[in-house]
C-alpha cells in the first residue's frame, strides 16, 4: 500500500467511524464560549481581547500600534453607546459582546444574501426563498429521489413565518439571520422545539416518550448490547428529562433539554469588563475611562510583543 492509498483508507476509515450507529447524536444547543483561551488577566488579556471583538476581529489588532488601537477602539464605543448619552454601561457591553460573537452567523448569512435576493432590493421574499430553493422541485413536483420535498418546503414556509415579525412574507436581513439561525434568537425558540420534537415524535403523539427519545440517538445493530452511554440516557431520561414523571416529554420538558439556560458568559464578561476600567466607580463608562485601559479590551503590537518574541524564536 503507498502512501495515498495509505491516506485514502484513513480519511475512509475515519468516516466510516464517524457514522457508526452507537455515535450519540447531539440536540442539545449550548452557548458557544466567548473564546479559547484560559481567563488569566495575570498572564495576559487574550481572553478579555477574543471575548470583546470576536476572535477574527481580535486577532487584526494585535498588528496595530498602541495609537492606532486606541483609536479605533474608540470609534467601537460610540456604536456600543447605543443610546448615545456618553456612557457605556454593563447592559450595552453585554449586547455588544453577544454581537461580536455572533460574527460568524452574520457572515454566514451574508454568504448566502445573493444567492436568494433575486430582484436585489435587499429584502429577501418567501417567493423568493422558495423559488431559489425549491424552484427544481415546483417544476416537478414527482422527483423519484426519494426526497419529501414538499414537507421540507411546509416546513420551512412556517419558519419563515415565525422568523418575519412584520408578517408581510419579506424578510430584512435580521428575519433572515432568524430564519436561518433560529437557535440565536429567542422569539424563534418554540419553532427550535416544534421541529425538534417533530423530528424525534415517531408515533405523532405530540411528545417524546423513552424509546422514542433512544431511538434518535441510538440504532441497535442487530443482538449487540447497549453500550453504556444509552443506558445513562435512559436514567437521565427517567430522573431529569421527564420532570412531572408521566413517562413523556411534553414541550417545556423538551426545551429544557435542547436550550438549557446556560450560564451567562457575556455578561459576567460585561460586569468584568466594567469593574476593571470604571475608575470613578459610577458604574458606567466613558470613551476615556475605556481608552485608558484599551490593552483590557484590545490587542496591539505593543501589548504582544512579549508573545512577538517567543514567536520570532520559533522560526
Ligand atoms: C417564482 O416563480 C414563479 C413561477 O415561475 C413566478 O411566477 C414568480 O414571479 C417567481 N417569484 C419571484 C419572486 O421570483
Ligand atoms: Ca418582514
Ligand atoms: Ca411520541
Amino acid at each position: 500500500m503507498d502512501l495515498r492509498q495509505f491516506l485514502m483508507c484513513l480519511s475512509l476509515c475515519t468516516a466510516f467511524a464517524l457514522s457508526k450507529p452507537t455515535e450519540k447524536k447531539d440536540r442539545v444547543h449550548h452557548e458557544p464560549q466567548l473564546s479559547d483561551k484560559v481567563h488569566n488577566d495575570a498572564q495576559n488579556f487574550d481572553y478579555d481581547h477574543d471575548a470583546f471583538l470576536g476572535a477574527e476581529e481580535a486577532k487584526s489588532f494585535d498588528q496595530l500600534t498602541p495609537e492606532e488601537s486606541k483609536e479605533r477602539l474608540g470609534m467601537i464605543v460610540d456604536k456600543i453607546d447605543a443610546d448615545k448619552d456618553g456612557f457605556v454601561t454593563e447592559g450595552e457591553l453585554k449586547s455588544w459582546i453577544k454581537h461580536a460573537q455572533k460574527k460568524y452567523i452574520y457572515d454566514n448569512v451574508e454568504n448566502q444574501w445573493q444567492e436568494f435576493d433575486m430582484n436585489q432590493d435587499g429584502l429577501i421574499s418567501w417567493d423568493e426563498y422558495r423559488n431559489v430553493t425549491y424552484g427544481t422541485y415546483l417544476d416537478d413536483p414527482d422527483p423519484d429521489d426519494g426526497f419529501n420535498y414538499k414537507q421540507m418546503m411546509v416546513r420551512d414556509e412556517r419558519r419563515f413565518k415565525m422568523a418575519d415579525k412584520d408578517g408581510d412574507l419579506i424578510a430584512t436581513k435580521e428575519e433572515f439571520t432568524a430564519f436561518l439561525h433560529p437557535e440565536e434568537y429567542d422569539y424563534m425558540k418554540d419553532i427550535v422545539v416544534q421541529e425538534t420534537m417533530e423530528d424525534i415524535d415517531k408515533n405523532a403523539d405530540g411528545l417524546i416518550d423513552l424509546e422514542e427519545y433512544i431511538g434518535d440517538m441510538y440504532s441497535h445493530d442487530g443482538n449487540a448490547d447497549e453500550p453504556e452511554w444509552v443506558k445513562t440516557e435512559r436514567e437521565q431520561f427517567l430522573e431529569f428529562r421527564d420532570k412531572n414523571r408521566d413517562g413523556k416529554m411534553d414541550k417545556e420538558e423538551t426545551k429544557d433539554w435542547i436550550l438549557p439556560s446556560d450560564y451567562d458568559h457575556a455578561e459576567a464578561e460585561a460586569r468584568h469588563l466594567v469593574y476593571e476600567s470604571d475608575q470613578n466607580k459610577d458604574g458606567k463608562l466613558t470613551k476615556e475611562e475605556i481608552v485608558d485601559k484599551y490593552d483590557l479590551f484590545v490587542g496591539s503590537q505593543a501589548t504582544d510583543f512579549g508573545e512577538a518574541l517567543v514567536r520570532h524564536d520559533e522560526f
